[in-house]
């Protein structure tokens, strides 16, 4: 919210998130009706993309595969219908003009527009590549892995994400990595363009407390 003051968007601005607006805090549920309250939307992060698959799966007679935590389990209770319609709604990625804004990363053979299940999945979870530039689960990258926006040549645009914090805004010639911890105590950051235009834009930083 203090954020939000600093940027001071004005009702023709469209506001985006990065993805796990949810799990990542105290206030997840609090956080997810401020957003709908104000309009703003978000694309898919990997923590909302599970409770989703949870619930579809919440449908069968079948027992769920998907094991949630404390904390994800008390946000299910809490979601009211529209909560959930938001939380199955949120895209994989949202374009504007040049700019598209996705969760994880991509590789430079995914063509954001014809996408197999598989890719879907890399994208919501892409950090390091080994060095045939192959995907790394968490956890198993070393000192030669690559991080994707470190070699993504640009071939789907101008690239905004999350997922991955860094303690400043991560920037490449074809990428934003915008996640700068704010759970971890570090901050929150926000990127404004103006007029659509990948070239012109302004970083916005509110330091997190406690
Ligand atoms: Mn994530």
């Amino acid at each position: 919210m203090s954020l939000r003051k600093k940027i001071n968007p004005d009702k023709n601005d469209i506001e985006v998130c990065v993805g796990d607006v949810i799990t990542k805090g105290k206030n997840s549920v609090k956080l997810l009706k401020y957003i709908q309250k104000h309009n703003i939307k978000s694309i898919l992060g990997n923590h909302e993309d599970k409770l989703v698959r949870y619930l579809e799966h919440e449908k069968s007679e079948k027992k769920n595969p998907i094991l949630l935590d404390d904390d994800e389990r008390s946000i299910i209770e809490k979601l009211d219908d529209e909560d959930i319609k938001y939380l199955k709604d949120m895209p994989l990625f949202l374009q504007f003009k040049n700019i598209i804004v996705l969760h994880g990363g991509i590789q430079n053979h995914h063509n954001l527009n014809n996408l197999t299940k598989k890719e879907k999945s890399k994208i919501l979870r892409m950090r390091y590549l080994d060095s045939e530039h192959n995907f790394i689960t968490y956890g198993k990258e070393d000192k030669n892995s690559i991080f994707w926006a470190d070699i993504y040549d640009g071939n789907q645009g101008f690239i905004i994400y999350g997922h991955q914090w860094f303690k400043e805004v991560k920037k490449n010639n074809h990428t934003l990595g915008i996640d700068t911890g704010c759970v971890y105590g570090n901050k929150l950051s926000a990127v404004v363009f103006e007029e659509m235009n990948k070239d012109n834009f302004t970083i916005y930083e509110e330091q997190c407390h406690n």
